[in-house]
């Protein structure tokens, strides 16, 4: 789904600010029709954010089941003759949006965008009242799965099995937007070159432009390729072909050269229809035996999973917090990341993109391991069964692979897609599971390595899935869950594991999470877990032990910065993995990262 923007056959407002808020706390809203009229309230809430945090009340952080946002919107005078749109970056985790009390909108999956046409709701100049009802439950049939429980008290509360906290609402942006009649619905842009990349190498662009709209027939398509200065470097007329960019630059890592794609509808007198805009970088990603390769050079991955979390706003899109961020990616020297465990917001992308850095794209399917049970609390004993992980789970499993490589598929930054984080993979069931899904995820997208990450329980030996996979990304917590304090114990299981997995598979390695919990200011002689040394002493092991296996291509730290969890004996108001603290003050450990990272900047260390 194309992002919307302004051009020259469209326009967009956004929508973002105040609306009024009202927490359906009897779930009786969409009983009573609350969309028919006004909001009987006197709350308010930002968009984007998610509404957890914001609010002194308890009742509204713990709530279950539907909110509901209400603002009154202007259609620009202008836009008579045009189609209209309503689109959402996100609302997590189910939404229904009504214009003046009319359902528009349906969707369900809290990290993609949807939209709809509210061309025939709607006069131009005119004002009309958008309602937005966003249901924040997790069951068995969502992605992420969770379970709504009944406490001993008698309320309603959510669990799940994963390790943030459940935000909620509207995060990112809504935009109110105008197409014409005849309107580019589709782009897809695949990158090649010829030569070694430098000047004299030549760019190849296969593109795919679909047309929407009733007279679509009778449109053209012509396309223009754009370098970065603005500058025309190549053009072609039709629905779908190739054109060749000469003396390419290329897209790389540290280095986001970018190009635009100007794809035009026109009419058969040639007059411009619809004209939407893709940026697209040059470049291209294989697996060759065990190197993971990025324009044809070995590639290795520095950096961290991390979470789109931050104080009062929760998962809410800020562009400061966005540019921080990325300023202390940067600083510390990861040239990587790893959307862990949703899609990010679209700016965050786009700006991956400009900048050079490489993204591990994941989709939200996290939790759908019942080995976790006794850690969040939650009964499940199979994980592959009608009560957990079922025809059902599997439906939305395939809608967020889907949702998340339609987003995606033309960004440059995303070199390989991460469909679940940490299922079980070695229990029966597994394999009958993951295999269509990858399989799905080729489909869709067979210019990009698919792969899962793999939980600590399912080693080489257990696992029954890794062969469907082109990549090995795997998370381990020796010396932090197993071997706690004794990091010299931990290195020879590290070590062995890695080896293990090595000689079965030959396949590129990603060590995806490794980290400890750490207290920022408290500090030990003594290898002690929570200390700010026993956490780079830690991270020291671990890269030891990259340093000596020939198939790790990468390594990203667990977590970039400390994160809100549910509530759990484990937890201390929070993941404190951070090499952050999550208002991004850094551990020692941000200095011993930037001591390495700077030392290999997208290179494999050297074997000690
Ligand atoms: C892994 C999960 C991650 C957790 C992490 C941890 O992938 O979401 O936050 O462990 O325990 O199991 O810190």
């Amino acid at each position: 789904m194309l992002k919307p923007q302004n051009g020259p056959t469209r326009e967009l407002v956004t929508l973002d600010g105040l609306f009024a808020f009202r927490v359906d706390s009897e779930n009786v809203g969409l009983r009573d029709g609350w969309q028919s009229s006004p909001l009987d309230t006197a709350l308010e809430m930002a968009v984007p954010a998610s509404y957890n945090d914001v609010f002194a009340e308890k009742s509204v952080r713990n709530h279950v089941g539907w909110v509901w946002y209400e603002r009154e919107v202007r259609v620009p005078r202008g836009w008579a003759g045009e189609r209209i749109w309503l689109r959402f970056e996100s609302a997590t985790h189910g939404a229904k949006a009504f214009v003046d009390g009319t359902l528009v909108a349906e969707h369900q999956g809290g990290y993609t965008p949807f939209e709809a046409e509210i061309t025939e709701h709607v006069t131009a100049g005119t004002t009309f009242r958008l309602t937005v009802a966003v249901d924040n439950e997790l069951t068995q049939a969502t992605i992420p799965p969770g379970k709504v429980v009944v406490t001993e008290a008698g309320q309603r509360a959510q669990t799940y099995m994963h390790d943030f906290y459940n935000y909620a609402g509207l995060a990112r942006s809504i935009h109110l937007y105008s197409t014409p009649q005849v309107r580019v619905e589709d782009v897809t842009v695949v990158t090649g070159f010829e030569g070694t990349p430098g000047p004299g190498a030549s760019g190849t662009v296969d593109y795919r432009i679909e047309l929407d709209g009733a007279a679509a027939a009778d449109s053209a398509v012509r396309v223009r390729v754009l370098d970065a200065s603005g500058a025309e470097v190549a053009t072609a007329d039709g629905a779908s072909g190739t054109v060749a960019i000469p003396d390419v630059v290329l897209w790389q890592p540290g280095r986001g050269y970018l190009y635009s794609l100007v794809a035009e509808a026109v009419d058969a007198s040639g007059e411009l229809v619809d004209s939407y805009t893709q940026p697209f970088g040059v470049r291209t990603v294989e697996v060759r035996g065990s190197e993971f390769l990025i324009n044809g050079e070995p590639f290795y991955f520095t950096g961290f999973g991390m979470h789109e979390d931050h104080a009062v706003i929760g998962k809410g899109y800020s562009a400061a917090h966005m540019v921080n961020d990325f300023s202390l990616l940067e600083w510390i020297g990861a040239n990587s990341f790893r959307t862990s465990h949703y899609p990010y917001s679209e700016e965050i992308m786009d700006f991956a993109d400009r900048h050079g850095i490489v993204v591990i794209d994941e989709t939200p399917a996290v939790g759908l391991n019942a080995d976790f049970a006794g850690f969040f609390g939650t009964g499940a004993k199979k994980t592959y069964d009608p009560d957990f992980v079922s025809d059902e789970t599997a439906a939305s499993h395939r809608q967020v692979i889907e949702e998340l490589i339609a987003r995606d598929k033309n960004h440059p930054s995303v070199v390989i897609w991460s469909i679940a984080n940490e299922p079980q993979s070695s229990e029966e069931g597994a394999r009958e599971y993951f295999a269509p899904l990858a399989q799905l995820a080729r489909n869709l997208d067979p210019t990009r390595p698919v792969g899962f990450v793999n939980v600590m329980f399912d080693n080489a030996e257990k696992d029954i899935i890794t062969d469907l996979f082109d990549v090995i990304m795997l998370n381990r917590y020796y010396g932090w869950y197993v071997n706690t304090g004794d990091l010299a114990s931990a290195e020879k299981a590290l070590e062995a594991e890695l080896r293990a997995w090595e000689s079965k598979y030959g396949k590129p390695m990603i060590m995806t999470e490794y980290g400890a919990d750490t207290l920022a200011g408290f500090h030990s002689l003594y290898d002690a877990p929570w200390s700010e040394e026993y956490q780079a002493d830690f991270l020291d092991m671990y890269h030891r032990v990259f340093d000596r296996i020939g198939a790790m291509v990468g390594e990203h730290v667990w977590n970039f910065a400390d994160f809100a969890t549910s509530n759990g004996t484990m937890r201390v108001d929070g993941n404190k993995k951070g090499a952050f603290t999550r208002d991004r003050r850094p551990k020692t450990a941000a200095f011993t990262l930037r001591k390495r990272w700077s030392e290999i900047p997208n290179r494999k260390p050297q074997a000690k």
